[in-house]
């Protein structure tokens, strides 16, 4: 912890009318312990950092910008990555960070054309720091090779006999038989070029110099995306949800959070990709697109967000009166509690016992996020005529969107 003031954020996660928390006194502790070698840390805090947090061990050279930095920690809050200037530096350009599967974090790093990159992570709000540093290595075009990248990655591109220093080369991208870019490279050096649209581009590249034949190569540069389907799929907690996404590909290697469930269903008719899921918990799940370059661990094309929200009502949060009027019909409140409310999510109401009516004489009521206060709470008040001895009997309907999520009868 450092100097300053920290404040403290409980959440208690209570749904019933009728239980409440006392909150008397908060102790903070501090646990000693030694420090062998003399760093200032106690070495168990030091021990915990260090198997708590890490970077993902990937190769320090790269081919394409930018380079997705993976890594892992238990606190993905107060995690901070980017550039630094120097070894040990402090931070010049921050980066955004995004959650990964599991307690797995990533950033695109943008690679340097004139040297290597120091990538920095400043972890559990800077107890433990990592660094890495990345080189972009060039590719020439006259090797002939086929490459896969992700679509907006840039290579570093040169063309010149390694021995070769006083030629030029012509350098020509094409997609579909049609000129992107054209560039001029001095001996060895080099031309980045940005890969902006998907599918199979060639680099055609012709190096000459004075008193040779021209040396010719033609690279194959295989742009890859793919993308989930947004909205990002809301499911209640313990109910199935299929999830379709069109834009898809066959090709990408997804990566779940083995502590959700995930099936992959049977290609759709329609192209791309359909998933049958469920939540272990109502905590944000993720799941990864990744580029199949011939490895597990290919850069991320796209990633989603499993958003879980447990649904609580009836006699789960309490069902009471209000106000008795004088013929005797009575009015009843009753609480639906998500433990987060999902910005596009519709709850439909649908009572089916006669002599019980919303306050307007309806039967039927739609209800959306903006209806929920910050605490996830929605008051449904219903009319209950004096001659019903039932409770306030309907169905509750809960909806992504047009994607019915739960139905269940309070
Ligand atoms: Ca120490």
């Amino acid at each position: 912890m450092q100097p300053g003031t920290h404040s403290v954020r409980l959440y208690l996660d209570n749904v019933s009318i009728y239980r409440s928390l006392n909150f008397k006194s908060l102790t903070l502790e501090a646990i000693d312990g030694v420090d062998l070698d003399g760093n200032g840390i106690d070495d168990w805090q030091e021990a915990r950092l260090a198997a708590q947090n890490a970077l993902k061990t990937q190769s320090p050279e790269s081919r394409s910008s930018p380079y997705c930095l993976e890594g892992e920690s238990k606190y993905f809050e107060g995690l901070r990555v980017g550039r630094a200037g120097a070894a040990g530096g402090a931070l010049t350009t921050e980066l955004p960070v995004q959650r990964g599967v599991g307690q797995g974090w990533y950033a695109e790093l943008p690679l340097d054309a004139s040297g290597p990159v120091i990538a920095r992570a400043e972890l559990e709000n800077g107890g433990k720091i990592l660094e890495k540093t990345v080189t972009w290595t060039p590719t020439n075009v006259l090797l002939g090779e086929t490459l896969r990248i992700r679509k907006g990655d840039s290579l570093l591109l040169s063309a010149a006999p390694t021995e070769s220093n006083s030629g030029q080369a012509s350098l020509e991208v094409r997609q579909a038989e049609v000129s992107v870019a054209t560039y001029q490279i001095q001996g060895q050096g080099t031309q980045v070029h940005t890969f902006s649209q998907s599918g199979t581009h060639q680099v055609l590249a012709s190096y000459q110099e004075a008193g040779n034949p021209p040396v010719t190569g033609v690279l194959t540069v295989e742009v890859k995306e793919a993308s989930f389907a947004d909205p990002d799929p809301v499911i209640a907690l313990g109910y199935y949800r299929d999830w379709l996404n069109p834009a898809l590909s066959p090709e990408a290697i997804i990566e779940v959070d083995g502590r959700m469930e995930v099936v992959e269903l049977p290609t759709p008719a329609t192209g791309g990709r359909n998933f049958r899921l469920r939540a272990d918990a109502a905590e944000p799940r993720v799941l990864l697109a990744r580029l199949d370059d011939g490895t597990a661990n290919g850069p991320i094309l796209d990633r989603a967000e499993i958003k879980a929200t447990r649904v609580s009502s009836g006699i789960q949060t309490g069902i009471y009166y209000v106000d008795q009027f004088a013929d005797g019909s009575q009015l009843v409140e009753m609480r639906v509690v998500l433990s987060s409310v999902p910005e596009d999510i519709r709850l439909k109401f649908d009572i089916f016992v006669a002599g019980i009516t919303f306050e307007d004489g309806s039967t039927v009521k739609w209800f959306t996020a903006e209806d929920f206060n910050d605490q996830g709470e929605l008051k449904v008040r219903f009319i209950k005529a004096a001659s019903v001895k039932s409770s306030v009997c309907h169905r509750l309907y809960i909806y992504q969107g047009n994607t019915l999520l739960e139905t269940r009868t309070n």
